[in-house]
Order: structure tokens, then sequence, then C-alpha cells
């Protein structure tokens, strides 16, 4: 087994392959396990999902003895709980750190996967895994004149590990979307003056982080099983008191208005689930909108800021929402300032800062937080060939497509990890990632116990699941936003909603009933011989 990352979702496969007496190899470019958290380590960084839900549950020892300081664990945290997950179940034995995957080509007679290092040196394997993230290669913006400029660049995507003393230097950041967003409140209390270049504002919610809520807690000790099972149970894959019985067409002004109010003091991402018809409706959408545009003017004094950090673009939910410790109060500081790039776009970097249409900002740090080649970007980065030579970016010219997510139609024995096609980067990411890795070693198991040589989505199942996929979208507002779901940030990269939004729950529910149904839709074979299809 060859397992590209060892991120949350490659650690557990080592684990749960291992378990199977499989023989395992993770290849991981960096120097720990951790992956998202192991990277995005600028001022700010933590996880949206509360904690006690985005921790695994596989193993019941383990669920008692990590203690969370915080509701939402900070990046440091969360790479503390990676390395003690590693060195529990003695996982790093099993992974090449500091090493690339750089090609990996189906051998058809042999029936396995000759893949390449960045090294040149080789391995086969008779499965390969692709547990690279959605969000893990940055997009490779770039602007005029880049190179000239004196000062230093980082992106919040690759943070320097030592951290960023930013004590009386001019820093200015590109980007709004939710790294920019948890890191500004911190930078501006460090900086002597930070400029914000935004493009596009988005929605951010209060996280209303602190200790674990001690009701929370309690429900969570007296039966921690069950709460991790009734948060796999829910679409989003943690406990959202979604309501697919409320509606804001039926409600009355006070009660919606009471509803948004009691979510918007809960946090995080409550106010998503308020109503079964904000996520499908224009006009039920636009009521939340208004009622966060509001809360938005509360926080910033001057209205003129208040109006340009209001999104107006898009619909509520359908770029993905944001999670804030004080970003919307940042703006009252004196040492912060909004440059809408919409008004004054940034011509072009120059040798003391950013040059935009009517000003030039000196700068000591430039902050990128542009965002990532979401979801295809890992996957598509590696020479991937299957059957006939295939290439995976050619399979995927017009959009991904695939099978539950998980396969690929000539790609044999070729499984993705929260890949397109997936639910996981519209919920708990931590439970998506515990469904898919199950639900892939089961499928592997089943495979060495059949002594079948391959396993693949057939033609008509993918085209069926893809179109499935776009139906679901197609319900909800979800493609009306110019988001990275759609690929919409990547110059050039096909439109197409790549994540799956019938919800965890459901997702969960059909792929139990293709494994109970004998891996239906897949093609098993052993050599040459269709053992099932
Ligand atoms: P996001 O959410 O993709 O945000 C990237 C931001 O960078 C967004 O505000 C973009 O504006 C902006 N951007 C990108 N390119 C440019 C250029 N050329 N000029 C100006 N502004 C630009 O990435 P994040 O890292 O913040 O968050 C990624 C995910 O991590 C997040 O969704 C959570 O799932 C966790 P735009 O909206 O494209 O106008």
């Amino acid at each position: 087994m060859l397992i590209v990352g060892a991120g949350f979702s490659g650690m557990y496969l080592i684990n749960r392959l291992r378990e199977l007496g499989l023989s395992v190899q993770a290849i991981e470019a960096g120097s720990n396990v951790g992956g998202t958290w192991y990277w995005n380590r600028y001022p700010g960084a933590r996880v949206d999902t509360q904690s006690i839900e985005y921790s695994y549950s596989f193993d019941p020892d383990l669920e008692q003895e990590w203690v969370w300081s915080e509701r939402y664990a900070p990046q440091s945290e969360l790479l503390a709980y990676a390395s003690h997950v590693a060195d529990r179940f003695d996982l790093r034995r099993s992974i090449r750190f500091h090493t690339r995957v750089t090609a990996a080509h189906w051998q058809e007679a042999a029936e396995h996967w000759l893949v390449t290092l960045g090294s040149s040196e080789t391995l086969t394997a008779r499965h390969f895994i692709l547990a690279t993230g959605c969000l893990s290669v940055p997009t490779d913006v770039t602007f005029p004149g880049i190179e000239d400029y004196h000062g230093r660049i980082i992106r919040t995507s690759s943070w320097p590990r030592d951290g960023v003393d930013f004590a009386g230097q001019r820093v200015g950041i590109i980007g709004t979307g939710s790294s920019a967003i948890q890191s500004i409140p911190e930078i501006a209390a460090q900086a002597a003056h930070l400029t914000v270049f935004q493009r596009t504002p988005n929605f951010s919610t209060p996280a209303h982080n602190g200790p674990v809520p001690e009701d929370e807690m309690a429900r969570w000790k007296a039966d921690p099983r069950g709460y991790a099972a009734a948060s796999k149970a829910s679409p989003y894959g943690f406990q959202n008191e979604v309501r697919e019985d409320k509606f804001i067409s039926s409600a009355t002004p006070e009660e919606i208005e009471a509803e948004l109010e009691r979510r918007w003091q809960i946090g995080g991402f409550r106010i998503l689930s308020a109503f079964a018809d904000q996520g499908i409706d224009e006009h039920a959408n636009k009521i939340v909108a208004d009622f966060i545009a509001r809360k938005i003017r509360e926080q910033v004094k001057d209205p003129v800021v208040a109006d340009k950090l209001t999104p107006k673009d898009h619909p509520f939910g359908t770029k993905r929402p944001c999670v804030d410790t004080g970003y919307y109060a940042t703006y009252n500081r004196e040492n912060v300032s909004l440059i809408d790039l919409r008004e004054s776009p940034i011509e072009a970097f120059t040798v003391k800062g950013i040059k935009t249409s009517d000003t030039e900002f000196p700068f000591d740090t430039v902050i990128l937080a542009t965002g990532f080649d979401a979801m295809t970007g890992a996957i598509e980065r590696i020479d991937i060939r299957g059957r006939g030579g295939r290439t995976i970016k050619e399979a995927w010219a017009a959009g991904p497509v695939n099978y539950l997510g998980l396969l690929v139609a000539g790609f044999p024995n070729m499984f993705t990890i929260t890949g397109p096609g997936s639910p996981s980067v519209l919920t708990n990411m931590l439970n998506a990632i515990e469904q898919h890795v199950e639900w892939v070693s089961d499928c592997i198991a089943h495979l060495a116990a059949s002594q079948a040589g391959s396993v693949e989505a057939s033609e008509q199942a993918q085209h069926a699941w893809s179109l499935h996929v776009d139906q679901t979208a197609a319900i909800t507002l979800m493609p009306r936003a110019n988001s990275w779901y759609m690929g919409a940030n990547i110059p050039g990269k096909p439109r197409r909603f790549m994540p799956y939004a019938g919800g965890l729950n459901v997702y969960t529910d059909i792929c139990n009933t293709v494994a109970a149904k004998g891996y239906e839709g897949c093609i098993i074979r052993r050599g040459e011989q269709i053992l099932s299809a």
C-alpha cells in the first residue's frame, strides 16, 4: 500500500491498514505528521469545528486520554495531537518524511502502481491512496513586479516554522478568506500598521472561543461514543441543530430574528443550519445575509468600512463561511486600514511595497492569504497514469469525475481521500476522513479476501455519481458563487461544483449500501478475469 500524505487521513490509513496485516508505506513532504496543521502555522490558525468533534473517534482510549484546552483548538494543539497519535500508534515507522511523490503509473500486467519519488527512486504498490488533502497546494497567484520587492513575502499556507515577529512593521495582507480572517486580528495586535487588500468580502460569524462549554463537555463525558456517533450521523458531520422542518418562508420576522440571534450567540457555524430553506431559496438566504450584514455594521464603527466588509455578490454559505475571533472589530483599530481592490486594484509590486491604481504602500512584509488549488490541485500535480497511460489530468479535463469521491474509472486500485465528489469540505473533515478511510480499508480487505487483483469504478457508476453530485449541488444556491468549491479561484480551471452537497449522513448511507451490495458499481478483477461488475 502506498499512501501519499501523513495528515489526519494518511495517519488513520496507516493504522487501519496495518491492523489488516498489510504492508504500508506513507510518503510525506513535510518533516512531521499533521498535514494542514503542519503547514498552516499563521497566527490565529485554528479549527472551525468544535474540537471534541474534530478528533479521531476510532479508539475509545485515545478519545479519553486527550483533553482539548479550547472549544476550537489552535494549530499548535492540533499539531501536538497529531504527533501524539503518531507516537501512540507508532505510525512514524511507516512514514518517509521530506519526500514527495512525483509520479504513479499503473502497470497493467503486474496489477500494481509504479510510484516515483522526488529522489527518482521508484516503489511498487498494489494500492495507491491519495491522502493529499483538499487545501494543500497554494494558488500560484502572482503580481507584476513581485520579484523586485525588497521586503519579505510570506504565504499563510507555508508559514515560517519559528514564527514571525511583526513588532514595529508595516504589513500588507492580500486576501480575506478564512486564513486572513483568522490571522488579521493577531497580526494587527503586533504590527505598527496593517493594510488589508480585499477583493471579495466574506461572511464571518463569531467563534465565541474559550473552554469547551460545560454543558457540551458533560454531554460528551456522559457518552463519548454516542456523542461521536451523533456527529457522524448528521449532515455536517458535527452537531449543528439542523432544522429540516423550519422554514423562513413560514416563520414570522420575530421568530426568524430570535432564532438567528440565538445561533449567533452560540457562534461557529450554528447559523448555517437555522432554516431548511436558507441554502436553497434566494429570498430566505437574503434574510440571513441581511442579519449578518447588520451584525457587521454593529461591530465596525466606520459605516463606509462596514459597507466594504459586507458581502454583496454571493449568498451566505455559498463560499466557505469563516469563523472569527475579533475580525470585524479589528477594523476599529487606528493601525488597520482596508483597501477595496474593486475600487483600487493592485497594479504592481514595487521595490518598497504595493502600488494600487491610486496609492503606493510601503511594506516591510506582505502576506499572501490567497488560497489554494482546492480538491484537485494536489492530485493533478502528480503525474498519475492509469489504464492505457491515460493521465488523471486528461480524465478530469472537464472537471473531476469519479465514483463516491473515492474511485476513478480507468485508475485501478487508486483511492482518493476527501477528494472531489466527497462531502468532506462541507462537513467535519475528521469525520469525513474516518468514513473514507474505513470504507477504503474495508474495500481493500474485501479484495484481499476474494484474492482479487484490482478494483476500479465502472464508467456507468462514475457517470451516475458525477451526475448526482451535479444535481445535488444544483438544488442549492452553492453554484452561484465564484468559490474554490467551483474551481473559480484558479484561472482556466473547469467550473464544476466539486464537493458532494448531500450531507455526510446521506453520503455514508450510500457508501455503506454500495459495500453491502458487494461494491456495486465497481469492477473487481483478478488478472483479466472479471470477478464482479
Ligand atoms: P480562500 O478562502 O480561497 O481565500 C483566498 C482569498 O484571497 C480570497 O479573499 C481571494 O479573493 C483572495 N485572492 C486570491 N487571489 C487574489 C488576487 N490575485 N488578488 C487579490 N485577492 C486575491 O483561502 P484561505 O486560505 O483563506 O482559506 C482556505 C480554506 O481554509 C477555507 O475556505 C477554509 O476551508 C479553511 P476572492 O474571493 O477570490 O475575490
